[in-house]
């Protein structure tokens, strides 16, 4: 419900909405996004990172609460485990139950592998389940892998890795395809065809939906299908450790069973890390779009293990967090909202921006608007924010269109007695998204030898800017990619001994470095309360 001084503000979005109508809003100029890029985007805060002081990555700039974790202690530091007995003896052992887990297990189950996937909370309880706009591919007569190709580098600023767009791009079709397949209910007009918008920063409609709850579909289609295959899933219980072997490979991982708290032993022949990502770091205080398990712990893992992390420091902030009302602060606000038209304004009920400029650039006009020029909407709950003028998608693809494309966004404005039909909502950027993570090739490989990334943990991809639609895709691109090569992967392995040794030599490490902590990781459980283990 708006107050109503928020009422007499909204007359002010209904009196610019006439001539705003149809009128397309100047794209910025390439010296213009830089330009303010540096000004507001959070990640140029240079007090907000600092260097590593360990690791393969030493002298490299993370964001300060990312620094805290690779550089804390290992959960068993003080345990003395027997690593020859297992309570797990798999091929391929998948840790995240995500989309990028659930697409590496199928991939590894199809070439024969004993597979496992061990997850922190529930299968599916992960950031594909979040994502609500769509999957990018290029499939349409009009569009093709290089014009995709040409919109993933330009929105990551040509930071990319060039193997991994290309192999995101090529593999697009066909990974919509095997969805589309296997169950997954896309939007399509009558005749089949499926149904594309744009995203910020597409030169072409790719974006492929299923309403806005895209990401759920997916997951409840991808997890059926394992359970169909008879694939084993260990729920609630996070991998605390990788288990390498004396030969410094992958070969396991420990297990932490949150029920019971037993610590489990993990034996594969190779391993594959799909932990997603880091938004429940609250990274410079920001609200999260994230699940609950979103702690980035996949990074700590791999990072002890050996593995190299590329463009950590680069953090998405989605520019459409909610704003009001404080009960869904952070919560997502698709992109599809602004792909099917709604604008943002400010306090006059004035455009300032085009509406569909990538993330970074767009989450830093309303930041700008907001903070420097002074022209953000007061929230009740002391917060700021910017108007997206809802209304504006029925007047201009008709009426039903909001209800149709985007029911449960409406429904979750409805509940708090907003029609965006009828009024426009306030909305200021969260955090979404981890632009970087552990570098892998475009095989999924990392530098530990059977150990592969896919998803949000993994880097390189997107460069320092994600595109809307590109995550779903990668998920399924990388994770099918990660399951192939663990599965092909795995029949020429010979199990050695098991070691936690690189364990040890972190420590020591972060001794001989003069970092002395009492911090733990990997986190596993974000901390909402003052005096948890991770306060200290
Ligand atoms: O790719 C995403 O992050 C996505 C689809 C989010 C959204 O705005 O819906």
């Amino acid at each position: 419900m708006y107050t109503g001084a928020m009422r007499e503000l909204i007359k002010k979005v209904e009196a610019t909405r006439p001539q705003r109508l149809g009128v397309q809003f100047p794209r910025m100029t390439a010296q213009e996004k830089d330009d303010i890029l540096k000004e507001n985007y959070p990640d140029y805060k240079d007090d907000k990172f600092r260097n590593l002081n360990v690791g393969v990555n030493k002298g490299s700039k993370v964001p300060q609460e990312l620094a805290e974790l690779l550089e804390a202690k290992s959960r068993l530091q003080d345990l003395d485990m027997d690593l020859t007995k297992f309570n797990y003896d798999v091929d391929v052992l998948i840790i995240g139950g995500g989309g990028a887990g659930a697409s590496a297990a199928l991939q590894a189950n199809e070439k024969g592998a004993k597979v496992m996937i061990a997850t922190k909370l529930r299968f599916g309880d992960a950031n594909t389940m979040m994502a609500q706009g769509g999957i990018q591919a290029a499939d349409k007569p009009e569009d093709s892998p290089e014009k995709h190709y040409m919109d993933v580098m330009g929105g990551g600023h040509f930071t990319n890795v060039k193997e991994l767009v290309n192999a995101l791009v090529t593999d697009a079709p066909e990974s919509v395809k095997w969805l589309n397949e296997l169950g997954v209910m896309f939007d399509k007009e009558d005749d089949g065809t499926m149904v594309t918008t744009h995203g910020g920063g597409t030169s072409r409609k790719r974006m492929h939906a299923a309403e806005d709850y895209t990401g759920a579909e997916i997951m409840r289609v991808l997890r059926d299908e394992v359970h169909n295959k008879q694939i084993e899933v260990v729920e609630f219980s996070p991998a605390v450790e990788l288990l390498l072997d004396k030969d410094g490979k992958a070969a396991g991982a420990v297990l932490y069973n949150l029920e019971t708290e037993e610590y489990l032993i993990a034996r594969a022949k190779t391993v594959i890390i799909t932990t997603g990502g880091a938004g429940r770091l609250h990274y410079q205080d920001f609200p999260t779009t994230n699940h609950y398990g979103a702690t980035a712990d996949g990074l700590v893992l791999g990072y002890r293990a050996g593995a190299e992390l590329i463009y950590a420091d680069a953090v998405q902030y989605h520019p459409t967090g909610a704003a009001y009302p404080s009960q869904i602060f952070g919560a997502l606000v698709t992109e599809k909202v602004r792909s099917l038209g709604a604008t943002p304004l400010n306090i006059d009920g004035e455009q300032f921006t085009y509406h569909l400029e990538t993330r970074d650039v767009e989450s830093s006009a309303f930041i700008r608007e907001c903070y420097k020029r002074g022209k953000g909407i007061d929230t009740a709950a002391g917060q700021k924010g910017v108007w997206l003028d809802t209304p504006l998608i029925e007047m201009l693809l008709g009426e039903g269109t909001i209800e149709k494309r985007l029911p449960a966004m409406m429904r979750m404005y409805q509940k708090f007695g907003i029609d965006m039909r009828k009024d426009p909502i306030i909305v200021y950027p969260t955090l979404h998204y981890q632009n970087g993570g552990l570098l892998i090739d475009e095989n999924c490989k990392t530098k530990v030898e059977n150990l592969f990334v896919a998803g949000e943990v993994a880097g390189g991809i997107h460069g320092r800017n994600r595109l809307m639609g590109n995550s779903l895709l990668d998920i399924i691109v990388f994770g099918r990619r990660a399951g192939n090569s663990a599965g092909n992967k795995f029949k020429e392995v010979e199990l050695k001994e098991l070691s936690l040794d690189h364990v040890k030599a972190y420590h020591k490490s972060l001794d001989e470095n003069g970092i002395s902590t009492d911090k733990i990781s990997p986190m596993l459980l974000p901390h909402y309360t003052h005096g948890s283990e991770n306060d200290k």
